[in-house]
Parts: structure tokens; sequence; C-alpha cells
């Protein structure tokens, strides 16, 4: 008997990190990637599409179905930060691919999700790296897919360190794939589904750092070194404005799939800040009966050295 794989559905919010998530999860052989939607959140959608596009057809998976999110998050992103990732389609590993090889799915990623989850023949993981309305939306069209999840990881919140948006009226307690949407993040708890939170708590610790940079340049010429290490070049000049230092985010959230016993949790009963100056805060309040488990801590080495051996394997 072969082992089953893990069925994923991946929605993305299209920053340069999660395209490298999307590229290490595409590395996972233990992972069966049955679609992509994408959230025009951090990015632009058309530019995410056409990067996603491409790194499926470098992979050789051109069959995975792509769609788009109809959604629209009450704090937008900087302009600045969501059209960045615009370069990637420009680096000559992306340049020449073709910007469009397939149609894109017809419908709006709640109902590609909807649709997926209900025809589902295994329980299926769902990955988010953006913000988390697609998937609210389709448990709003049908609650009964929530049956078929078998767990959320979603790479979101700050549950006991300060958050990352620095914006007017905002006192800086929340993190911003839950500040795009805050109501959307508060009624995704309230599913009571089984969700895994990698929030900046334990996010903070895995930075983009020089050394693991230089560790991927001595393997440049296998080409996913190559281009993560190209992808990861593009975000050395984060917005001082903002923050000085990118980090694993996502692909931390990612690696979670692979290696879940580097990772520490916690059982936590967690509430989400709807409105006000702390609005898309993620916030301990015992008694209120929406248990999450957040990721407190993580193995670095075992992390960086996970991610390195991926994007350095024989393809
Ligand atoms: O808050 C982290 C989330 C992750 O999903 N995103 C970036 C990652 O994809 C928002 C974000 C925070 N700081 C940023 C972000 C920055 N300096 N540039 C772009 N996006
Ligand atoms: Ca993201």
């Amino acid at each position: 008997n072969l082992p089953q794989k893990l069925s994923v559905l991946f929605d993305h919010d299209g920053s340069a990190d999660d395209f490298l998530s999307l590229l290490l999860l595409l590395t996972m052989d233990a992972v069966d990637l049955q679609g992509i939607c994408i959230t025009p959140a951090d990015c632009y959608a058309e530019q995410a599409v056409e990067t996603t596009w491409k790194l499926l057809q470098l992979t050789q998976r051109p069959a995975i179905p792509v769609s788009v999110g109809d959604c629209h998050g009450v704090n937008a992103f900087p302009a600045a930060w969501r059209a960045k990732p615009r370069i990637l389609n420009a680096l000559p590993a992306l340049l020449n691919l073709d910007p469009a090889p397939t149609p894109l799915d017809a419908r709006p990623s709640a109902v590609f999700l909807r649709d997926a989850l209900a025809q589902a023949t295994q329980p299926v993981t769902l990955l988010l790296t953006g913000p988390c309305t697609n998937l609210v939306q389709a448990l709003d069209l049908d609650p009964s897919i929530a049956g078929n999840i078998a767990r959320v990881v979603w790479m979101g919140g700050a549950v006991d360190v300060e958050g990352n948006v620095r914006t007017y009226n905002h006192d800086g307690s929340a993190e911003w794939n839950v500040f795009w949407d805050p109501a959307a993040a508060a009624r995704l708890l309230a599913y009571q589904l089984p969700l895994t939170l990698i929030p900046l708590d334990v996010t903070n610790t895995v930075p983009v750092s020089k050394a693991f940079l230089q560790s991927l340049a001595r393997h440049m010429a296998h080409p996913w070194a190559n281009l993560a290490g190209q992808f990861w070049a593009t975000t050395v000049d984060t917005i001082p404005a903002y923050e000085y230092t990118y980090f694993m985010w996502d692909v931390l959230a990612t690696s979670y799939l692979a290696i879940p016993e580097a990772f520490r949790l916690e059982r936590v009963e967690l509430r989400v800040v709807a409105s006000g100056p702390s609005a898309g805060r993620t916030q301990r309040q015992p008694g209120c009966e929406q248990w999450v488990q957040v990721a407190t801590q993580v193995d670095q080495a075992a992390f960086y050295a996970y991610v390195l051996q991926q994007f350095t394997q024989s393809a």
C-alpha cells in the first residue's frame, strides 16, 4: 500500500514569499496539490496569476487549476507592496514563459473552493498564506464542506507579540493577513474548524537571513535554488518605513505540512478584534470557546535545513 498523499488546496496572495511557498509545495512528494486560489490582497491579481502559471510550467504541473477571488479587504495593502512582485515575472527564468498557458478557472475562488471541497474524495488540507476571505465565503455558500476539511493551516495573526501593521489610526497590534479582512478572520474562528495558526510569534524567529541566502547561492547550479535565491533577492529592499526585515512568514507555514514535528503548538482560546484601533488583533480570550492551535516555536535549524534540502533536491 502506497502511503496516501496529503490532498491540499492552496490560497495565496501573491507576495514573494507566497510564490516561494508555492515552489516549496511543488517540491513536496507527499503533497497532492488540487488547486490554487489567489486573494487579491498583497498583490494585483493579474500579475499574481501570471507568476503562478509560470511556476506551474517550470515545475511541469500545467493542469493544476488556478482561480481568483472576488473579494476586497476593508484595509488595503500598501500599493507599493502589491506592485512589487511584478518584478518576478521579469526575471530571466520566467520572462520568456507563456504568461497565460491555460484559461483561468471561470469560478471565483469561493465557488471553486466550495466545489473542490464538496467533491473531495478524501479530507483536504487548506494552506492559506494570505487573508482567509475566500475560504470563509466558501463556507458561507455551503457550511457542509467543513466536513471535508482535514485542517486549515494559516499564516496569520500575532498572539503574544506586536503586530506588523503600521498605519494611520492603528495601534500596531494586528498582523496584515488578519487586518485586511478582520470580519472574515472572526468568522473563520467561529466556524471552529481544525485550525493551525502560524503567527508572527513564530515567524519572527525565522528572518530571511543573509547566511541562509548564501547557503542557497552555493547551490545556484540547481534550478530551484537559483530561482528561489532570485525571488528572495527581490525582497531585501523592504521599505524601511514599514519594516526592516523580510521574514519566512508563508514559507514557514508551508513547511508545517512537511515537518510538523519541528513546531511547538499551543491550544489557545482566541478572538479577533473586529474594528477600531486594534482591528485585526488576534487576542487570547479564555472562556470564548474558539479553540485554535497556535504555533509558538519552531526548530529554526531544522526549518532552514528543510527548505535548503527541498530546493536542492534533484528533480
Ligand atoms: O504579514 C505577513 C504577510 C505574509 O503572508 N504579508 C507578507 C507575507 O506574504 C504581509 C506583509 C507584511 N510585511 C510586508 C508584507 C512587507 N514588508 N512587504 C510585503 N508584504
Ligand atoms: Ca502572503
